[in-house]
């Protein structure tokens, strides 16, 4: 690394730790690019971490979960905390419409310094929302967020990603028992520590919450049962009862220390595998970029001298990596043979 890029490196780091919101926006712009220069900053970030409350919000889309952090943000600025906001869209790019619209909304923060709101593309260069909102996070905990909020829509596997990344997670569904809550059923349910009916200004709000309860209510005793709340947003009501029940949940995860302890061993293993798959993908390719033959074996190839599965095996080889495809294939040979 030249110096300079190690000086500039260090500006980003230092201005980070202290707050500033210059250098946080570019380290996140540069996670999300994958930028090797994001890696070390990340990795000289990561003692100052581990402060900040992460709370996740998720649901299926237009159920209300901008308008919720929204009031969220606002309580815990009452309670004096600084606050940054995440928001991940899974498909639009960073400067996608929704999460403009986003931005306008909570707009009225702008002029707050303590609170900090970036969107994030969810599909970063490494797919799935993970490694890029995960170092995010971390750049706002790093800052000294006390509360970070990350929305990001439940569709697929994106709700499970940030349960894994939030120490609680909101489910925010509406009312009505028509397909949304019946398809919530399949994953969403285990992954939220708390529900929140939104819209509760609608019919059949006490229906919803009803149908939401009876799911936990065999909760066994000493697990978390997880409170179904009613809310409306847009009208700013339920929001103490929905910031006292997060209070409630820390207090039951710092008395869960085993089954936390468990939880959070799943996730740095997760977390780790991938990023070492990361590193063995970019450095094998990087190998593969620098391999000199290849133009003269395509030549060989096309004139009929060699044969493309040889050739194939051979570079493998020179990457040392033939030997385990030969064992795979003496493998396989071992299944196909007949008789
Ligand atoms: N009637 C009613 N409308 C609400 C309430 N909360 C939010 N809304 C409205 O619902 C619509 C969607 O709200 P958003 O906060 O953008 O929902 P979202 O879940 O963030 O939507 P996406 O990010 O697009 O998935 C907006 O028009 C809100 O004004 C509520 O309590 N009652
Ligand atoms: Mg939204």
């Amino acid at each position: 690394m030249t110096p300079r890029i190690d000086a500039s490196i260090d500006a980003l780091v230092a201005g980070t730790l202290a707050g500033d919101l210059r250098s946080a926006s570019r380290l996140i712009r540069l996670i999300d690019d994958g930028a090797p220069a994001a890696w070390q900053a990340q990795k000289r970030l990561f003692s100052h971490i581990g402060k900040a409350l992460v709370i996740g919000i998720t649901g299926p889309p237009g159920a209300g979960k901008s308008t919720l952090t929204d009031c969220l943000i606002a309580r815990a600025r009452r309670d004096g905390k600084s606050v940054g906001v995440l928001a991940v869209d899974p498909s639009s790019p960073i400067s996608g419409g929704a999460i403009l619209g986003d931005r306008i909304r909570m707009n009225r923060f702008a002029l707050d310094d303590a609170v900090f709101i970036r969107s994030l593309a969810s599909r970063g260069h490494f797919g799935g929302i993970t490694p890029a909102t995960r170092g995010a996070i971390r750049v706002m905990d790093a800052m000294g967020k006390d509360v970070i909020l990350v929305e990001t829509v439940g569709v697929g596997q994106d709700e499970v990603d940030i349960a894994r990344l939030a120490h609680t997670t909101i489910v925010v569904a509406v009312p009505g028992l028509g397909d949304d809550v019946q398809a919530m059923k399949a994953g969403i349910l285990e992954v939220g520590d708390l529900f929140v009916v939104n819209k509760a200004d609608r019919p059949d709000a006490d229906e919803t919450v009803g149908y939401l309860q009876n799911v936990f209510r065999r909760t066994p005793a000493g697990e978390w049962r997880r409170p179904v709340l009613k809310a409306q947003a847009l009208h700013h009501k339920g929001i103490d009862e929905i910031w006292q029940a997060i209070a409630e949940h820390a207090v039951y995860r710092h008395s869960a220390a085993p089954a936390l302890k468990a939880r959070q061993r799943a996730n740095c293993e997760i977390e780790l595998r991938s990023f070492l798959r990361q590193g063995l993908q970019q450095a094998l390719l990087r190998k593969l970029d620098a391999e000199p033959g290849i133009l003269e074996a395509v030549a060989d190839i096309v004139a009929g001298k060699s044969d493309i599965y040889a050739v194939t095996d051979e570079i493998l080889g020179k990457l040392r990596f033939g030997e385990e495809r030969e064992e795979e294939a003496r493998a396989e040979n071992v299944v196909l043979r007949p008789g």
